[in-house]
């Protein structure tokens, strides 16, 4: 495992790099020019710069996290032939300062959804959580309004860039069936699988969180069946998974352990984080204990170690502990203490193996 730690950048993260390199067994960042917009081309003069920093703090920068796809290539939209070619560039800029994977999803307007950004623990530390109730029956076009008139407004997941053009996606989206989906999927894997094979930059798809429909709009990476599809749609090693155990796991048909088992030769990128899960469906990020969730962390690594996993992983998102003032589940103490959770599991299996 080849442990790394999501870092927003300098000056809009309060985790600094000297922080993460004190983090046990964790070797690099996984970053992003998250003042870029999706579609537009990443300089090489910013990626250096990222790379710099890292390396003068002794970390890699092998993983980035994400470089977003553009709404026009999920829609299949004539204008995708121009921000596929962004894409590229973008790849070979990345390829060129050493970066090894890159995670992406392909969710329609929104990335991951919460309800609620600090919901209280029994022991007073907070975390994300997911009531269904005060989604599932949401009008998309009224929200839409509701965001539109209030630049308040703001949702975990959702670029300002997306937000001020809710209305229209929402209408773009109303005719894309969930096969339509898959087909602008299999383009632009068709397109960029290629190059990333030429490039040796293995593509990382997160799934879909949570793995369902919201809003009426079509999802794609919500299950072991999908994961399979996806993975057919180009054969090539270089298509593979960002298997983040609690994207998938807030739906408890999906077995976590097994998925990794199944497909272990394409996953580039574990994220692996706990939830919670309650009778009704909603669901809360716990620590990454398997005992204070409802996904057994155990049997996760031990199916990564058990498959040889040699890839990148990072603990997902912490709850917000020790008073700890933070992006919303991106705190650097818990997801410290997760890091030595999962080396914990790890190295019992390997001296387990070695008596
Ligand atoms: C949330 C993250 C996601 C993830 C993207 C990948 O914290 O796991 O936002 O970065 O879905 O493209």
């Amino acid at each position: 495992m080849n442990m790394v730690f999501r870092w927003f950048g300098e000056g809009n993260d309060h985790v600094s790099l000297q922080d993460i390199r004190q983090i046990p067994g964790t070797k690099g960042i996984v970053w992003a020019l998250h003042d870029i917009p999706a579609g537009e081309v990443w300089p090489p003069e910013r990626i250096e710069e990222v790379k710099q920093q890292a390396e003068a703090a002794g970390l890699h920068i092998d993983v980035v996290e994400s470089v977003n796809v553009h709404e026009d290539i999920k829609l299949g939209l004539p204008g995708r032939e121009q921000y596929i070619e962004n894409y590229k560039k973008t790849m070979k800029h990345l390829a060129a300062a050493g970066v090894k994977v890159i995670c992406y999803n392909f969710m329609p307007v929104f990335d991951w959804l919460r309800t609620d950004l600090a919901r209280e623990m029994e022991d007073g530390s907070t975390a994300l959580f997911y009531e269904g109730s005060r989604i599932e029956d949401v009008d998309p076009f009224e929200l839409a309004k509701t965001v539109a008139g209030n630049p308040d407004v703001t949702m975990p997941g959702w670029e300002p860039e997306r937000l001020a053009h809710l209305t229209e996606l929402f209408e773009a989206y109303k005719n894309v069936t969930e096969e339509d989906l898959w087909s602008n999927l299999a383009y632009f894997l068709d397109e960029i699988i290629p190059l990333a094979e030429e490039l040796d930059i293995k593509m990382a798809i997160h799934p879909d969180d949570p793995p369902w429909s919201v809003f009426g709009l079509p999802r794609l990476i919500t299950s072991k069946e999908n994961v399979k599809r996806m993975l057919g749609l180009n054969d090539s090693p270089y298509n593979g998974l960002t298997l983040c155990s609690g994207s998938l796991g807030a739906n408890p048909d999906n077995n976590i352990p097994d998925i990794i088992r199944s497909f272990s030769d394409r996953i580039h990128f574990a994220h692996i984080r706990n939830v919670k899960i309650f009778e009704n469906g909603d669901f809360i990020e716990t620590s990454h204990r398997t005992e204070d969730g409802s996904i057994d962390i155990y049997e996760v690594v031990k199916a990564y170690y058990d498959s040889g996993f040699t890839g990148y992983a990072r603990p997902d998102h912490g709850r917000h502990i020790w008073n700890e003032k933070c992006r919303p589940g991106y705190g650097l103490y818990d997801r410290a203490l997760g890091i030595m959770y999962l080396w914990g599991i790890w190295d019992a299996l390997e001296r387990q193996e070695e008596k």
